[in-house]
């Protein structure tokens, strides 16, 4: 049966009969489509660089968090994409980061409304692959953008940042600020979430090089991207290490609780806080001298990427395999290793530059 006929017979047997059935259905169909052991790319035919760019098609955005403003700077970046291309957005997705299964849930909403593309940032890096793929197995293309799952559970991840850099930066920033001694604390998000995972792991790499030999990283702690738990979870890391000289926290809902926190106590401008923030939300803590330094890139710009790229998917433009090229906006993105599309470089804010942004 031909994909286009297939989508057809499965979004009516979606629209008939259980999500479940149909999607079991769909799925064992297509089964060989999607293998298990490697990129999904490997197994999705060959790329047409100058195939039109298709109208008419829906996106739909799943952040790992609807009410966080990082998203909805994200998602709004996304829409705006879309709206550009004559293609519709749709939005949905849980209310907390450490809904995992409620991630799942949605993705097979999205599968059964038979969307053309979604793009997600995963709370999981395994949690959602069997709904991916089935999804996948429906002819709907699948990136992930902010935070991935595994390379063979989606078409193409749109990283926001190189991980490496993001991670070895934001201990480089903090070194600075404490003079290179001292204990230093994580004050992360979801414990499972990806993309903080991967920058700590780049963090500790970074904490072995022999210059960071008098800092200790104590603790990692988290807040799973909820403002109230982030608040304690920084209070618990002053009271469980009095002699704490820094935080870092790769998370924007993290450094803007660290940053409260700290304002309001003695801690102020004694323990250094970096991580990565929006400007709008640490505009004043950098003003009073909570914070020198830290870093982020413009969401709505990676929420812009991840938008062409699933339109770029579903044109046949490009298959999420290493080498592909295609073009953004005006800029011309090249496929790397294992799907990844890097938007570029992140940018350091500090009383200097501050004003200049607003996001
Ligand atoms: C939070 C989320 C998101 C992350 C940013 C930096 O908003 O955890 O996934 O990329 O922070």
């Amino acid at each position: 049966m031909r994909k286009s006929s297939l989508r057809r017979t499965c979004a009516a047997i979606a629209a008939g009969t259980s999500l479940a059935l149909a999607l079991t259905a769909c799925g064992g169909t297509t089964k060989s489509d999607v293998k298990d052991d490697s990129s999904a790319a490997a197994s999705a035919g060959k790329a047409d660089p100058n195939a039109a760019t298709k109208k008419g098609l829906t996106v739909g955005f799943l952040p790992k968090q609807v009410n966080n403003p990082y998203f909805t700077s994200a998602d709004k970046g996304g829409e705006k994409a879309l709206t550009e291309l004559g293609s519709k957005y749709k939005e949905v997705g849980p209310s907390s980061a450490t809904d995992t299964a409620g991630q799942v849930s949605y993705v097979n909403t999205l599968t059964q409304q038979q969307v053309n593309a979604m793009a997600v940032s995963a709370q999981d890096p395994g949690a959602l692959c069997t709904a991916l793929k089935q999804a996948m197995n429906n002819d709907i293309k699948v990136v992930t953008y902010d935070s991935d799952t595994k390379p063979e559970c989606r078409n193409a991840f749109v990283s926001q940042a190189s991980a490496e850099d993001l991670g070895r930066t934001e201990v480089q920033l903090l070194a600075e600020q404490i003079d290179y001694k001292g204990e230093i604390a994580i004050l992360s998000a979801a414990q499972t979430a990806t993309n903080q995972n991967t920058w700590i792991d780049f963090m500790k790499d970074e904490l072995k090089d022999a210059k960071y030999k008098d800092i200790k990283l104590v603790k990692i702690a988290y807040g799973n991207d909820d403002a109230q738990q982030s608040f304690q979870q920084t209070q618990g890391l002053l009271q469980e290490y009095p002699n704490l000289k820094g935080i870092i926290s790769p998370t924007t809902v993290g450094i803007k609780a660290a940053a409260q926190y700290l304002s309001g106590s003695k801690y102020k401008g004694k323990v250094k806080l970096t991580g990565l923030g929006t400007p709008n939300d640490m505009r004043k803590y950098v003003k009073n001298g909570t914070v020198e330094g830290f870093e982020l890139w413009d969401p709505a710009k990676l929420g812009d990427l991840a938008a062409r790229t699933a339109v770029a998917l579903v044109s046949g433009q490009i298959t999420g395999k290493e080498g592909e090229t295609f073009k953004a906006g005006d800029t011309t993105y090249t496929i790397g290793k294992d799907g990844v599309i890097n938007l570029g470089k992140p940018t350091v804010f500090n009383a200097k530059n501050i004003d200049q942004f607003n996001f």
